[in-house]
């Protein structure tokens, strides 16, 4: 049985590529950091076979043990402070997380398999992935983007993701470690974060149709996203561990969007005006923005036989139902709409356990 190790297990990746290698056989380690973490007991519940390991990509000594504990074949770094707003109020921490981070768990990988810095003492033997992102190319020298695009990072979160993905390709051109890149474009599901725009959005609609909000306030509606389903994308990561040689992918589905095309299609499944509903603030407005991402992920398509398989109505009717689900939930049963909206797609994920009450406020 391969036995996996996921950091950043309690989030939206994480529990998708969790489930995705419990259901090809793997033995599945997953590092949760902090003290008594609420988000703990979601993995708990729907993960249980998930063995849980303590550590935190800021303690190099945590993750030695970690390493130690989980003994994995692959491991998949997926941990990050992975809000892009949030990186300009706190640039230091997000590069000690995003970047240094990388390095080290890099050398704790390095310390396990015993490879000590020459390409003679190879480190391979375990696989590492790193989970390297788009906003790496923020003010694109080309569209759409490929492998070999010049990153412009825009945000202190994507110049710390660009100096995480060259040391990961450092490592492996320098010990020989199997090590990949995975420059995923924007990836969404009922499991997203509340105050990713997607969500967002999604959570709004189905607050608004229920009574419980009157207004969504947004940024820009005019950046552009090649946005897919976090399912599709959780293949991806794995596919690139399975390869005879270890390389750099981009993965997307090679159409863009606005954010107001989210907005419109969201608000239309569930029979809103988003005309009445929502307004435009300055204060999600960025210092710099990422204006337009689509992803040429032929390389992918070609060595890996990767495809999406969930396109972008899909995705938002998918997450526009789980939330309307979610919500009615949460009212009393007298209160609850009677009629359901039809689906145009099925659905590949549940929604959140959390609260849908909490998330928004968290994201307000
Ligand atoms: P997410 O839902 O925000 O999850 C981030 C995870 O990182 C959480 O489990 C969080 O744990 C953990 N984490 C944060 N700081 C940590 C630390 N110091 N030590 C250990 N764990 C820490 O992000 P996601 O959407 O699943 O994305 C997964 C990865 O892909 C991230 O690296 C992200 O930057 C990258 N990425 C995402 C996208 C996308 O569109 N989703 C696209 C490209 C790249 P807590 O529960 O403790 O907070
Ligand atoms: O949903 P977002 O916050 O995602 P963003 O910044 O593209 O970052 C996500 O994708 C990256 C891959 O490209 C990941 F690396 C990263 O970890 C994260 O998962 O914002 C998307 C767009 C932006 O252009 C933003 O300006 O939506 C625009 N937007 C407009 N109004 C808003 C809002 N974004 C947020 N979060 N909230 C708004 O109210």
């Amino acid at each position: 049985m391969p036995r996996a190790l996921i950091t950043g297990i309690t989030g939206q990746d994480g529990m998708y590529l969790a489930e995705h290698l419990l259901g090809l056989g793997y033995d599945v380690s997953g590092m949760v950091r902090g003290q008594d973490n609420p988000k703990r007991r979601t993995v708990e519940a729907l993960l249980p076979d998930v063995r849980l390991v303590e550590g935190d990509l800021l303690d190099a000594t945590s993750l030695r043990t970690t390493l130690q504990h989980a003994q994995p074949d692959e491991v998949y770094n997926l941990a990050a402070m992975s809000y892009v707003p949030y990186s300009w109020g706190q640039s230091e921490v997000t590069a000690a997380i995003n970047g240094v981070g990388v390095l080290r768990i890099l050398d704790a990988v390095r310390a396990l398999t015993g490879a000590s810095g020459s390409r003679a003492n190879s480190g391979a033997g375990v696989r590492f992935y790193q989970a390297s992102s788009s906003e790496m190319f923020g003010l694109a020298q080309e569209t759409p983007q490929r492998e070999t695009t010049p990153f412009h990072p825009r945000s202190p979160y994507g110049a710390a993701k660009a100096y995480a993905h060259y040391i990961t390709v450092n490592v492996r051109e320098s010990y020989n470690l199997f090590a990949c890149g995975g420059i995923l474009f924007n990836h969404e599901s009922p499991r997203r974060g509340a105050e990713f725009v997607t969500r967002k959005i999604s959570l709004a609609v189905a607050r608004i149709k229920a009574g419980l909000q009157d207004e969504l306030v947004l940024g820009n509606l005019d950046a552009r996203r090649d946005w897919g389903f976090a399912g599709d994308y959780v293949r991806a990561m794995h596919l690139m561990l399975q390869q005879d040689a270890p390389d750099d992918f981009v993965i997307g589905t090679g159409e863009t969007h606005t954010v107001r095309e989210f907005v419109d299609l969201a608000f239309a499944r569930a029979g809103l005006d988003p005309e009445r509903y929502v307004r435009v603030d300055a204060e999600f407005i960025r210092p710099a923005e990422v204006d337009v991402l689509l992803a040429d992920a032929s390389k992918a398509h070609r060595v890996l036989g990767w495809r999406p398989q969930v396109d972008f109505a899909g995705l938002v009717d998918m997450m526009v139902d789980a939330d309307v689900a979610a919500v009615a939930r949460t009212l009393p049963a007298g209160e609850r709409p009677v009629r359901r909206t039809e689906r145009r797609t099925v659905p590949h994920a549940e929604p959140e356990p959390e609260a849908p009450e909490t998330t928004q406020e968290r994201a307000a």
